[in-house]
């Protein structure tokens, strides 16, 4: 049952048709998710900084586990390796989960954001998406959604992990300067009429049946797997100052991607783009 929908959720936005578009669809009374974890308390902003950032910081203050923030707009949103991530109001599902894993868990947590939007996606719209690793979400190659998955450490001590979605539902992103390979979203592939209320109790419960299958010891790479677009293929990948350029050979259970050089050579990327 969501607990806490913020009286302030969804005023006034720029984008006028897409805040009305969720207005209408915005559950005027709590109504049950039917999660056991995710979604418990749900706390929804009409604009905030980043959905990942306030996550961060209720989990500091010791929010619930399965906590969601949610946003219309942020104003930081933040992609991986200090690289941003762009929205406008109202045309994008914004969210945050605050996790209390343990640190052997990590990278499945990391792999259940992305195949949870696979199957969100593949729910309700019928469309089958792709995962670019370590973490895009394509639909026919244009990237539709990213994940942000942010741990949080006090010594060497897993104190928190905040796993961020952002998916295109309206967004025309491809203007920005800094978009060097193509996006979508999810209505112009689809063709449908769909908001963040549509999006969201299907995103929840996926999340919410993975992360318990993980805490159950169940292994849910193999399905992450078969959603990855990128094994076989020829990836530059960048990590740190560090390019490489080859042949991605396979994927490891930890997420980690093996690539072999031109010269025959293998090298282990832990994370990159
Ligand atoms: C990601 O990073 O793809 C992770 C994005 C996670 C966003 C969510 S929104 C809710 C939560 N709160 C946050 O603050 N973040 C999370 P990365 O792989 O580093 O991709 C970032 C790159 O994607 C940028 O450098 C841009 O080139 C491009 N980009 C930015 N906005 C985009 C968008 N809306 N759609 C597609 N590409 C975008």
């Amino acid at each position: 049952m969501i607990r806490k929908i913020s009286k302030k959720a969804f005023r006034p936005a720029m984008n006028e048709e897409d805040r009305d578009r969720n207005r209408a669809r915005h559950p005027a009374t709590p109504f049950n998710l039917g999660t056991t974890l995710i979604g418990s308390d749900l706390i929804c902003y009409p604009t905030i900084s980043s959905t990942n950032t306030v996550a961060k910081e209720m989990a500091m203050q010791g929010a619930r586990e399965g906590t969601v923030v949610l946003a219309e707009q942020q104003t930081e949103g933040k992609g991986r390796m200090g690289r941003k991530w762009y929205s406008s109001p109202g045309s994008s599902l914004l969210m945050s989960t605050v996790l209390y894993p343990e640190a052997a868990w990590l990278p499945q947590v990391n792999m259940s954001g992305s195949l949870a939007t696979v199957r969100c996606i593949r729910q309700t719209t019928g469309l089958e998406s792709s995962i670019k690793w370590p973490n895009d979400v394509l639909i026919h190659g244009k990237k539709v959604a990213g994940v942000l998955f942010e741990n949080i450490f006090q010594g060497s001590q897993l104190r928190a992990a905040i796993l961020g979605i952002g998916i295109n539902i309206t967004f025309d992103v491809s203007l920005r300067p800094d978009i060097t390979y193509p996006t979508t979203n999810l209505n112009t592939e689809s063709g449908r009429d769909l908001t963040v209320w549509d999006l969201l109790p299907s995103l929840l419960r996926h999340l919410d049946q993975l992360y318990l299958r993980i805490k159950g010891g169940s292994d849910i790479f193999p399905e992450w797997l078969a959603a990855v677009e990128t094994v076989g293929k020829q990836v530059k990948v960048r990590s740190g100052n560090r390019i490489e350029e080859g042949t991605a050979e396979r994927i490891n259970p930890d997420g980690s991607l093996v690539l072999r050089r031109p010269d025959g050579t293998r090298v282990t990327m832990v994370t990159g783009e």
